[in-house]
């Protein structure tokens, strides 16, 4: 036969995808693309070229993520299963790239080839996989625990569609489709040969087995396929990689194939459909649980999936199966993968035929469970035909293990009826419910909250029954955040300053910034760091202009407010405030004031009405202050469009002040606050969450404090608020309310706001009014302050310094410690 002739190729074919010189970075970067992404340099466009960088540097991650897992096994470790229904993880190169100390030979190697880093870390489309807080805090902690080196997995799902994305029409948020998946994700692996199955419906049999013992089996109506996808998670510069493991659900082919044979095409296609549903798309609410059907088939798939895969790797690794729980710590981040605690159950006693009292033993000393909020309607409970009907032998399960748990709370306190129906995993009330909170409390041996005062709240009122059953559960981890993304990758500008100062052993010790404390009081090191805050604020402004059309003055000050929009973070408190000074404006136009400029991002839940009125009054505030002649560009409002990690990574180094003003008692924790102080911002906040935390830490000079306490938010509404009152004898109040409720922000339309205004003026329930002097008093020191750029800077320089504590370090220490008992290792 005639041999084709094939023209050379254009590329040298790379053969070590380890080395990390400029050369083979380069080499390797072509061949990528040639052979991977499959076009050439001439022709990629950016987003090939990205591709191309990804893989080159995943190439580099996974002689890390072998050593890993040859290490962990070889030391026999215990692992941390961190199970979470979200990872906000953000774009993974420029964080890759830093943690594996290869931004500067890689930035040199693209820039060779003619492109430009900056450029193509842009193109990365950032997997949404979470709502806010919750999912970007499970982030932070696989970034700490792989820099700390504690053996962990993360455990999640792989949605198809994440958070979706935000658009401003005429003011509205408007919601699109996140098709974060449209170019490929070079970070993943799929591993099908890993897939395991999960069930759904159908009912329970019993059976006697060969030794004579009666047993039960789940008969499931339909079976779906988890194919695990690998991400690996690199520490900062510990050379170890970790596992994130997300589930992608997918139809078995056999049971479907069998109806489609016997000619039950709609069976064969609504079967395949029910699977391929189930990792579709992220729920984009927050905080309120919504009770659907695919919601709990959503946790029980991926913490079904997780705990198989688990039992799996436990086996194969030459043990038994009696010893789970000595090498496996299972994190509940929040209830939704608690129904784990059923299924592990079902697995032992069920699948691998334990007795139910060594089951319980086993599942019982292997979950903990973080609770992440204190309101009532976001604690989950499912209808419990509802639950029968997805999960038949779970509720077996649950109330074998609530009937036990019972009679415990009946031995310790006898004759409390009451008690015993509060505590019950069974709200035997009205439809009947699983109360998923109950529980995650009954079969986890740790339960935490995220900040001292959420956990003295859970301990207190949401979970009190509990903590007087078992006080010793109950512990307090204080949330934290990663300086690596939030500060280094996000602020170069201040982390070279930093760095040029005190080295960059604050990296994984943030402690060292401490150093900078005696920094505050050189005037050089503070014209220095206010040079450097402008330019991050330039880069900010060009940002804002090119998003939103909107000039503003980078030498005003960033007020920024940035978090999930919802009535308790109050929001709409800022507005109020925002019009106080405008109305003064108004009245005295030629008042000296120095320029503001008031930035917002964030997302309204689709179906939370409110939460998307106050978007909708912030951008309507915005049209007419933005264009009223007497204002002369002192106020500006922006509203950010789509916030999300990326944009989140523009916005937290370029704020002056950090908007932290949620009804005390009501924001578990907060984590945006951390990460503003880290970078510089001064707080103002109410006494609420982790702010409280941050004003010890940074001393309560540095801090603006406003506001009533948790106590007095609860004695306040105890002795019959009335924010009418409030409203009545305060004329400032009253001019911002009748100006909104008279259509000056609504082209005259009275009834657009009227929801709103209805509800702060008749109940209040969060206490804007309550807290509205004390919050404009505040700002009014702010402003004061401010004017002196020195004593500015001089606050500014000691919170970054003294955020220490805040680093997901410390959060990770605190949990290996004191709940999962794991030990750090390096690589052996
Ligand atoms: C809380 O609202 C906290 C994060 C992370 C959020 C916030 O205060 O910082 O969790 N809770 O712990 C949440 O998202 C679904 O609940």
């Amino acid at each position: 036969m005639e041999k084709l002739a094939f023209p050379a190729p254009i590329v040298q074919i790379e053969d070590d995808r380890t080395a990390t010189s400029v050369e083979a970075l380069k080499r390797a970067i072509l061949d990528n693309l040639y052979y991977i992404v499959g076009t050439t340099q001439a022709n990629a466009s950016n987003q090939e070229f990205f591709a191309a960088v990804a893989y080159t540097v995943r190439d580099r991650i996974l002689a890390r993520w072998f050593a890993t897992l040859a290490c962990y096994k070889q030391q026999d470790v215990r692992v941390v299963c961190y199970l979470s229904a979200e990872f906000l993880m953000g774009p993974h190169l420029a964080n890759n790239l830093l943690n594996l100390d290869l931004e500067e030979p890689i930035r040199q190697a693209v820039a060779e080839l003619g492109r430009d880093l900056g450029v193509i870390e842009e193109q990365e489309s950032e997997p949404g996989l979470g709502n806010g807080g919750l999912g970007r805090l499970a982030a932070c902690y696989l970034d700490s625990m792989a820099t700390l080196g504690v053996p962990a997995i993360g455990y999640g799902i792989r949605y198809e569609f994440g958070i979706f994305s935000q658009q401003i029409r005429d003011g509205w948020q408007v919601e699109l489709t996140d098709y974060w998946l449209r170019y490929g994700n070079p970070w993943e692996i799929r591993h099908p040969h890993e897939a395991v199955e999960v069930g759904y419906g159908g009912r329970t049999e019993g059976w006697t087995d060969s030794t004579g013992r009666y047993r039960v089996r789940w008969v499931p109506a339909s079976v779906v396929r988890g194919v695990p996808y690998n991400t690996p998670i690199v520490g900062y510069r510990s050379g170890i990689a970790n596992d994130l493991r997300l589930w992608r659900s997918e139809s078995t082919e056999s049971f479907y194939f069998d109806r489609f044979n016997s000619g039950d095409y709609q069976g064969a296609v609504a079967g395949k459909t029910f699977a391929e549903n189930i990792s579709k798309v992220l729920y984009p609410n927050d905080e309120e649980i919504q009770g659907k059907e695919l919601r709990l088939q959503q946790q029980y798939f991926f913490t079904s999936c997780a705990l198989q895969d688990m039992i799996r790797l436990h086996l194969r690794a030459g043990r038994q199966i009696d010893t789970f729980h000595e090498k496996w710590a299972i994190q509940l981040n929040d209830t939704h993968p608690s129904i784990g605690v059923a299924e592990l159950m079902r697995l032992l006693v069920d699948e691998h035929g334990l007795d139910w009292e060594k089951a319980w033993e086993i599942t019982s000393n292997t979950f903990s469970y973080t609770n992440h909020t204190l309101l009532p309607e976001a604690l989950e409970r499912w209808p419990r035909p509802m639950f029968a009907s997805i999960l038949p032998r779970h509720l077996e399960i649950i109330n074998e293990i609530n009937a036990r748990f019972l009679s415990e709370v009946r031995k310790h306190f006898d004759g409390d009826e009451a008690r015993v129906s509060r505590m019950s995993i069974i709200d035997e009330h009205g439809e009947k419910f699983v109360r998923m909170a109950n529980l995650a409390c009954v079969g986890s041996y740790r339960v935490n909250g995220v900040a001292a005062l959420h956990t003295e709240l859970l301990k207190k009122e949401v979970l009190r029954d509990f903590y007087e059953l078992w006080p010793e559960k109950f512990i307090n981890v204080t949330n934290g955040v990663t300086p690596r993304r939030w500060l280094a990758v996000s602020n170069p500008e201040q982390s070279a300053l930093m760095t040029r100062r005190v080295g960059n052993g604050w990296l994984n010790n943030l402690d060292e910034l401490k150093q900078l404390e005696g920094l505050a009081e050189d005037a050089a090191f503070r014209a220095e760091w206010r040079r450097v805050q402008h330019d991050v604020k330039v880069r900010l402004t060009n940002y804002i202009l090119e998003a939103t059309g909107i000039s503003v003055d980078p030498s005003s000050m960033f007020d920024v407010l940035v978090k999930r929009i919802h009535e308790y973070k109050r929001q709409h408190l800022k507005v109020l405030h925002i019009l106080t000074l405008y109305f003064r404006l108004k009245r005295k136009p030629n008042l000296e004031m120095a320029p503001r400029t008031f930035l917002f991002g964030g997302k309204a839940a689709p179906g939370y009405a409110m939460a998307k009125l106050i978007i909708k009054l912030i951008n309507s505030v915005a049209e007419v202050v933005n264009t009223d002649p007497d204002v002369k560009h002192r106020l500006k409002v922006v509203f950010l469009p789509d916030y999300d990690v990326s944009l989140g990574q523009k916005v937290y180094p370029a704020a002056d002040l950090s908007e932290q003003i949620s009804t005390a008692g009501k924001e578990a924790s907060g984590t945006g606050n951390m990460k503003f102080a880290m970078n510089g911002a001064l707080t103002i906040g109410t006494l609420d969450g982790a702010n409280i935390e941050i004003r010890d830490a940074v001393g309560h000079e540095n801090f603006f404090l406003f506001g009533l306490t948790a106590d007095q938010v609860q004695s306040t509404l105890a002795q019959g608020y009335r924010p009418r009152a409030i409203y009545e004898s305060n004329p400032f109040l009253r001019e911002v309310i009748d100006s909104i409720s008279s259509g000056q922000f609504s082209h005259r339309d009275q009834n657009l706001f009227r929801p709103l205004l209805d509800q702060l003026l008749n109940s209040d329930p969060y206490l804007l009014f309550a807290d509205y002097q004390s919050y404009i008093d505040c700002q009014d020191r702010v402003t004061e302050i401010y004017r002196d750029q020195e004593q500015w800077s001089r606050m500014a320089i000691l919170n970054a310094a003294r955020m220490g504590k805040f680093s997901s370090d410390r959060s990770i220490r605190e949990y290996s410690e004191n709940i999962w008992r794991v030990a750090a290792i390096t690589l052996c």
